[in-house]
């Protein structure tokens, strides 16, 4: 008998109109519970409940909801083994970085229990002589937050703290294949002294409550993490109900590595934020612009650093790669390794399923070589543990191959030269930068978010929350 997992809506655990079996993608055998499928009808009733809590949860004291986030954090990281290793057994990273997913998300609920003491507005002169000018920042409403499968607990953190801490209602979706970290979370944020309906939990499949909820007119801004072609849809729906929206999606992400670059920090950081976390982060470097000079030994370094990789058991000990989450996303991996082979790239590692003891979605992580800019497998985020490297005459050739992508989320540089890394900084059309660090793993004080087909709408975490998170408003006054 598994145990079986409701609703949150309104403050009542409700079932829906079915169960879905949530499976251990590194045991196919084990089941982790059974998780209800909410009808369009409790979406409704979810957005209605989230409504009627909104006039008194958005005029409450700040120390309320800072006492209540405070709660939430302190009890993520007591339990942060407990929820790291849940986070594994659901979505395939390891157990290590699963209790570091774990640990960042208790993080934020404390980072956002802080911000709701910290919320400042502006007073200003008005051009008319006597008059009071006041900025201040509002709640904004209801959001409705969709979240993707890949960080299944700091994902779902980093849009619930700060959209609680400014004095909003919520209603999440968490991604159909994980709902295991969002239940968890709904159901320590249940007991942190919350009022009913501020928070409600629906899980399911997109098409089914993904699509109302973000058509709902009840619902007044959308924060969703996941793929560029749901993205775009949701923009297109959002503007027609003109709600608000804060989109990130997808990543092509570079990292460079020139001549002068220490090469064991290179290769390092380039397994860790192509291969690490099974590949299955936006933030993840799929694209190795290397120059001329350091080409051979790059690729012949990388080749030894993968063979030392262990894949396995997310929870077992010792393993550095987990299984893919899903099979169709394990298909879609194998497929772009055929699609770059085919396209004229060498495989020089991986790229293979593997056989293990337990039946899971395990797969060597892939290492293509001799591959152009406008090939596939460069312009495609392929969300899975495979790179391919561009081989670049020098800086200029590799800042051109850079921004040659119609993404812009993260782009890393390996580089001894402060010139080059400083240029870089400025010149790479790239939400965030990192200079002889992974491209991949972010801290949770500071603004995450890209440019181009990465992102849309304000920056999410720290401070810049606050920017989707409230509406400004401003107030005149004759004495
Ligand atoms: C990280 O690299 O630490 O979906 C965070 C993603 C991103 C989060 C990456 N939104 O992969």
């Amino acid at each position: 008998m598994t145990q079986t997992h409701d609703n949150l809506i309104g403050g009542q655990w409700v079932a829906g109109a079915s169960y879905s079996p949530n499976i251990n993608p590194s045991n196919l055998l084990d089941v982790i519970g059974d998780y209800t499928q909410a009808s369009a009808e409790q979406l409704d009733a979810a957005v209605q409940a989230a409504r009627a809590a909104f006039p008194a949860w958005s005029t409450s004291g700040i120390q309320a909801r800072a006492d209540a986030l405070d709660k939430i954090g302190t009890e993520i990281l007591a339990r942060r083994e407990e929820l790291g290793t849940l986070l594994a057994r659901e979505e395939g990273k390891t157990r290590l970085e699963g209790i570091g997913e774990a640990t960042r998300a208790g993080n934020i609920f404390k980072f956002f229990a802080g911000e709701c003491l910290r919320l400042t507005g502006e007073v200003v002169p008005s051009v008319r002589p006597g008059i009071g000018v006041e900025i201040t920042r509002e709640p904004v409403g209801v959001i409705g937050i969709i979240t993707p499968w890949n960080f299944p607990m700091a994902i779902p953190s980093w849009k619930i703290a700060p959209a609680l801490a400014y004095g909003n209602c919520v209603v999440m979706k968490p991604a159909d294949l994980v709902p295991g970290c969002a239940w968890a979370l709904a159901e320590i944020i249940s007991r942190s002294g919350i009022p009913a309906g501020v928070f409600n939990l629906v899980m399911g499949r997109g098409s089914v409550i993904g699509d109302p909820l973000v058509n709902h007119p009840g619902v007044d801004a959308i924060s969703f993490t996941g793929s560029q072609g749901v993205g775009a849809r949701i923009a297109r729906q959002c503007a027609v109900t003109l709600k608000k929206i804060q989109l990130e999606m997808g990543g092509k992400n570079p990292q460079v590595i020139l001549d002068d670059a220490d090469l064991a920090q290179a290769v390092e950081l380039s397994v860790q934020s192509a291969f690490f976390s099974t590949g299955q982060r936006c933030t993840a470097s799929s694209r190795l612009i290397v120059t001329e000079g350091i080409y051979p030994k790059f690729i012949e370094a990388m080749k030894a650093r993968m063979a030392t990789l262990k894949v396995g058991d997310a929870l077992a000990a010792g393993i550095d790669i987990g299984p893919v989450s899903s099979l169709s996303q394990l298909e879609q991996d194998m497929s772009y390794v055929d699609i770059g082979k085919a396209e004229g790239a060498l495989l020089v590692a991986g790229g293979e399923r593997l056989k293990l003891p337990t039946d899971g979605f395990f797969m060597a992580p892939a290492l293509l070589t001799d591959t152009t800019a406008d090939m596939r497998i460069n312009r495609e985020e392929v969300f899975g543990p495979v790179a391919s490297i561009i081989r670049v005459k020098d800086y200029e050739g590799a800042l051109f191959e850079t921004n040659n992508t119609p993404f812009g989320l993260a782009a890393g540089i390996a580089t001894t030269s402060l010139k080059h890394a400083s240029h870089f900084k400025r010149h790479s059309q790239a939400g965030m930068v990192m200079v002889k660090l992974p491209t991949a793993g972010v801290d949770y004080h500071v603004p995450f978010g890209g440019r181009k087909g990465s992102s849309y709408g304000p920056r999410e975490q720290g401070r810049y929350a606050q920017e989707f998170f409230t509406i400004v408003k401003t107030a005149y006054t004759l004495p």
